[in-house]
């Protein structure tokens, strides 16, 4: 139903698919929306084939669509994230009047948002950069919902976007999540977290298919059987789905007709490459990164393919396959808590870094419904930051540290075993050696720090006493304090 006189209690600018599918749920939810698309093609359509589900009111100008909306004023910004998303804060900041609300729910980089909040406010409005999980489906039915800026326009926002989140146990997947960037900084970690978690689930699939030499449809029984029990998750479920599909045209596997090279759209890497600014080991995060990379390497592949490169000549193991298939569950469990460990590593840090006070147990309760990385899991995260809000590391909360005793052993032995057969574990392994890593008693790192003091006389701190010192490596050897 469409009514121009009606005003619209919020607004969507962008009608390709995340918008559209996001315009339909709020009106699916008694919200009357407006819509507006640059192109009115997108806008007709929407209302021509959906248009029976709710109040929906088009305009063709972003005039006519601001004088739509009732005050305060709030607009939900769905189009393609980059100089568009400038374009149109800027006509919609002109056309607004001071208190009004523009929510950016693209897939902005976290310090796009931080400028735009800061601009936007500049000019008398509030600007809220939210991140929204979930894909089209999501957006239809329920997406998680990461709102960052002002607190105030959570207020005036949260019953509206609660009408519209997933749900969880009578919970709404959306809650305020700090200022300016911090909503989009953590749908970006959400993002990398996805990506490991997704790396996990590939290389047990790796291992199972060319080490324990199962087909497709086997392995997607084993995966319809995992999800019913600690990997119970969203995508361990369309896991199973994909490996049971027959390509239509041919009848093969589905995953043997599709190229092995991963895309990405850039969050992964946005995760990645702010880990490492911020000093945060996500080592899963950014080999899953790596990864999908190399995979896109065909040129190189294909040259070290072919016998050029020597695989080594150690026999592979004897495995007996259903304590193998339990191995690489276990090992597949330990990885993704690790990606997880990290991933809340390294909020942390952005929370403190840009002092946005987010709460872990938010993101735990959130994440449990709509977005692409919800876990029965989340529940055991949650309850984890709920016995002691400042653990050091997730993996050293009492539950999961139970875990880990009965997964430590199964993981070494898959990552053994994918060494010895020659298959690629990239995240199971380098995940061993972080875990490892946080537990040795002394790191190579001691050494390091000598051979920085050799070459560029950087200091060292001793483990006897304090201060700071240098040996004189090019003259007498001697030890000086600096400090
Ligand atoms: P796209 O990212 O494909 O963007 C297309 C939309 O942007 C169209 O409505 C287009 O209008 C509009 N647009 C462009 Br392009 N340039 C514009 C400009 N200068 N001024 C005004 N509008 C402009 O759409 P999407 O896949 O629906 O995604 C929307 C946002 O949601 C993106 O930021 C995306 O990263 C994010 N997101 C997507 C997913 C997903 O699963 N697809 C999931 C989560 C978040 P036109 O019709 O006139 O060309």
């Amino acid at each position: 139903m469409t009514d121009k006189n009606e005003l619209a209690q919020i607004g969507v600018v962008g009608l390709a698919v995340m918008g559209s599918n996001l315009a339909r749920n709020f009106a699916r939810n008694g919200n009357t929306v407006a819509v507006y698309n640059r192109s009115p093609e997108k806008t007709h359509a929407l209302i021509e084939a959906h248009g029976e589900e709710g109040n929906f009111v088009p305009s063709e100008t972003i005039e006519d669509f601001v004088a739509s909306l009732e005050r305060p004023r709030k607009a939900i910004i769905m189009v393609k994230a980059g100089k568009a998303t400038d374009a149109v804060i800027d006509q919609l900041a002109e056309a607004m009047d001071d208190g009004d609300i523009i929510i950016d729910g693209g897939n902005a980089l976290f310090t796009d948002t931080i400028r735009r909040e800061k601009d936007v406010a500049a000019r008398g409005k509030h600007f809220v950069g939210a991140g929204i999980s979930g894909g089209e489906e999501g957006a239809l039915n329920g997406p998680a919902i990461m709102p960052g800026g002002p607190k105030e326009s959570w207020e005036t926002l949260g019953p509206i976007l609660e009408s519209i989140a997933a749900n969880v146990d009578g919970t709404p997947c959306v809650t305020h999540i700090g200022a300016d960037g911090a909503g989009h900084f953590v749908k970006m970690v959400h993002n990398g977290i996805e990506y490991a978690d997704m790396q996990v689930i590939g290389e047990a699939y790796q291992l199972l298919r060319y080490g324990a030499g199962m087909e497709p449809a086997e392995i997607a029984e084993v995966f319809r059987e995992w999800n019913s029990g600690d990997l119970d998750s969203y995508l361990i479920e369309i896991t199973a789905e994909v490996l049971a599909q027959k390509d239509p045209e041919t009848g093969a596997p589905l995953v043997d007709v599709i190229v092995d090279a991963a895309g990405q759209k850039g969050t992964g890497r946005w995760t990645a490459i702010n880990g490492l600014e911020l000093g945060v080991p996500i080592t899963g995060i950014a080999e899953s990164v790596f990864a999908r990379a190399l995979s896109s390497s065909t040129a190189q592949r294909s040259a070290a393919q072919e016998g050029q490169l020597p695989a080594g000549t150690i026999k592979a193991l004897d495995v007996d396959k259903a304590e193998f298939i339990e191995d690489v569950r276990r090992a597949l469990y330990a990885a993704k808590l690790i990606a997880y460990s990290q991933g809340f590593d390294e909020i942390k840090a952005g929370s403190d870094e840009f002092g946005w006070d987010v709460d872990p147990r938010d993101l735990a309760t959130i994440w449990r419904g709509g977005c692409i990385i919800r876990a029965k899991f989340l529940d055991r995260i949650r309850a984890a930051y709920d016995n002691n809000a400042d653990l050091p590391a997730l993996i050293l909360d009492p539950y999961f540290k139970g875990e880990l005793e009965d997964l430590i052993d199964p993981w070494r032995r898959v990552v053994v075993a994918a060494t010895q057969l020659g298959l690629p574990a990239p995240v199971f392994a380098s995940s061993l050696s972080y875990y490892d890593s946080l537990r040795a008693e002394r790191l190579p790192a001691a050494l390091i720090q000598g051979q920085r003091d050799f070459f560029g006389a950087h200091t060292f701190k001793r483990t006897d006493k304090p201060g700071t010192f240098h040996i004189e490596w090019s003259g007498d050897r001697s030890l000086t304090q600096t400090d």
